[in-house]
């Protein structure tokens, strides 16, 4: 199995589903390394040794997994849908930020405002490029641009995960335009 397949399949479990291994995450989102690699091998056939794994999470291209200091423990940095506490820190924005999407999308965003559907949070840019590649992943793309100045001034409260990318709960309809 190629290393990106791994990543691909690391992310599955540490973001959406560690039942599929039956890995047990703690609150805050943190696997055991050691029962990680044995339960990965077990389904997968031998494919991950801890090397293979240091690799994947420091050649990351976009940083999605973090280490605790020991290396006893790992998690992905942001991105899931189950209700773990990745204890993200609560930041200030740059006044605007961008969340790539789909035209498909662009009726039912303009009427209900951006939600995270099956994630945690809104995943938000905060460059233009990035949100391109990111709408991309769904369709024809569209960006919107989030008008955080306003959204701060109005008591929202924005987050920065590990590997920066910005997280909000969700945007009502009347702070985002097209861009
Ligand atoms: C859309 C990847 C209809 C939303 C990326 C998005 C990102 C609505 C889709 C990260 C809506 C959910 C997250 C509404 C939002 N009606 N559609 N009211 N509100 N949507 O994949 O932001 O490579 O869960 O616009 O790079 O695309 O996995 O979110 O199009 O950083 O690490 O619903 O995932 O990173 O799609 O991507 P997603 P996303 P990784």
């Amino acid at each position: 199995m190629k290393q990106q397949e791994i990543s691909k399949f690391l992310s599955f479990v540490l973001r959406h589903n560690p039942n599929a291994i039956k890995l047990s995450l703690d609150k805050n989102g943190w696997a055991n390394v050691d029962e990680l690699i044995f339960l990965i091998n077990k389904q997968k056939g031998n494919i991950l040794t801890i090397d293979i794994l240091e690799n994947i999470v420091s050649s990351d291209n976009k940083n999605r997994y973090s280490f605790n200091q020991d290396k006893t423990l790992i998690r992905a940095n942001q991105g899931h849908s189950i209700n773990v506490d990745v204890e993200l820190k609560k930041e200030l924005p740059p006044n605007c930020l961008y969340h790539g999407t789909a035209k498909k999308f662009q009726k039912s965003i303009e009427e209900k405002g951006l939600i995270p559907k099956k994630r945690l949070y809104v995943h938000l840019s905060s460059d233009l490029e990035t949100a391109q590649r990111v709408g991309k992943r769904h369709g024809a793309p569209i960006i919107y641009r989030i008008d955080t100045k306003k959204m701060i001034q109005d008591g929202y409260e924005f987050y920065l995960s590990a590997n920066k990318v910005w997280l909000i709960k969700a945007i009502p309809a009347r702070y985002i335009k097209l861009v």
